[in-house]
């Protein structure tokens, strides 16, 4: 009878013990996985809101009749979006070459050129009244 007793006392602690240990581990184990989990998705969309919200748009920026940093490379894929700022403190026309657009750019006016990347190929940015290359549009096939 003892014995059996004992038995089915120990029985009864393995049981309790399992079962904490079921209840403690998993519940430590999901926390820490969807800590884990969590703190990179949660990092993602902090960075996410501030910029794709808003998408960078390449700007080249002229001074004294010069690209900043020199001639600005503008890759872009072919059945894309072409999307570039021109910031300069000269005025001049700005001249696409390829696609053949033209804009004025001024100091304080800075302009935005926006077209559908139909054309692959490598061209020449420019402000046609100086003859200066300040961009190069690289569009891929
Ligand atoms: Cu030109």
């Amino acid at each position: 009878m003892s014995k059996a007793t004992r038995v089915a006392l120990s029985m009864a602690v393995i049981v309790i013990a399992v079962v904490v240990f079921i209840i403690v581990r998993p519940s430590g184990n999901d926390s820490s996985t969807t800590t884990s989990s969590n703190s990179p998705a949660t990092t993602s969309p902090a960075t996410t809101p501030g910029k794709p919200a808003k998408p960078a748009i390449p700007v080249v920026r002229v001074q004294n009749a010069k690209p900043v940093g020199g001639i600005q490379e503008l890759t872009f894929n072919k059945g894309g979006t072409v999307q570039f700022k021109v910031v300069s403190d000269t005025a001049d026309e700005i001249h696409v070459h390829g696609y053949d657009f033209h804009k004025d750019v001024a100091p304080g006016h800075p302009i935005t050129f926006k077209f559908p990347a139909k054309i692959d190929g490598e061209f020449v940015v420019e402000l046609e009244g100086r003859g200066e290359q300040i961009a190069s549009l690289r569009v891929n096939p």
